[in-house]
């Protein structure tokens, strides 16, 4: 089982070549991001919980995104590996990450982590809250705030996975089609 994590601050990228990379290596596509969406849509009372803290540009608590995740992986036995897209982003994600990973005798393979700078990453995801109907990328005051909390609890993940040799950083700035070659190399490397 090939188990990636996609990771990188909000608008680096991670959803765009998530798509991509989901076609190309037939990985289960897990975004925590999506599935809070999709819970708010629905307006189930967790989704409602979700967007008090997403409208904040806050991350949600630890144990709402776990419990999720858990649910995902429980409903696809027979996946060959997961590409796991906005998570974890705080240590205590990623230590359930690894038990939960550990019950099914996997780990993680690779962490690919995306480089953007700050003032292309406000500049995205302004362009995208004119179209999207997304709530937490039309407010510049609520980008930034998700880019500090990116900056407090998120950016430290890598370093747990660095310790064990498994951080690639890729630059996330030029052409789509150009950072998803790299990604791609990055991961043939360690197929
Ligand atoms: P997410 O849905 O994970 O999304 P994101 O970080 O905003 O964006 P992403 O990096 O996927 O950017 P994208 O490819 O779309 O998180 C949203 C919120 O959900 C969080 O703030 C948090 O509240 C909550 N949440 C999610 N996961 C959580 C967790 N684990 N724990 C707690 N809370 C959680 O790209 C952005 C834009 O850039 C797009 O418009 C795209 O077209 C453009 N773009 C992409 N690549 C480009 C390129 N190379 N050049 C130019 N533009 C590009």
């Amino acid at each position: 089982m090939f188990n990636l994590i996609l990771f990188g601050p909000p608008g680096s990228g991670k959803g765009t070549q998530s798509e991509k990379l989901i076609a190309k290596y037939d990985f289960k596509h897990l975004s925590t991001g999506d599935l809070l969406r999709s819970e708010i849509a629905h307006e189930t009372p967790l989704g409602l919980e979700a967007q008090n803290f997403m409208d904040k540009g806050q991350l949600v608590p630890d144990e709402v995104v776990i419990g999720m995740i858990s649910s995902a992986l429980d409903a696809n036995p027979d996946a060959k590996g997961f590409l796991f897209d906005g998570f974890p982003r705080t240590a205590a994600q990623a230590e359930a990450l690894n038990k939960l990973l550990e019950l099914k005798d996997h780990g993680i393979s690779i962490m690919l982590a995306l480089e953007v700078s700050e003032e292309e990453l406000v500049r995205r995801l302004l362009k995208r809250g004119e179209t999207s109907g997304r709530t937490d990328d039309t407010n510049e005051k609520v980008i930034r705030a998700r880019i500090a909390e990116y900056h407090r609890k998120t950016a430290a993940v890598a370093d747990y996975y660095r310790q064990f040799d498994k951080v690639e950083m890729v630059k996330g700035e030029g052409t789509i089609d150009g950072i998803f070659n790299a990604l791609c190399s990055a991961i043939d490397k360690r197929l």
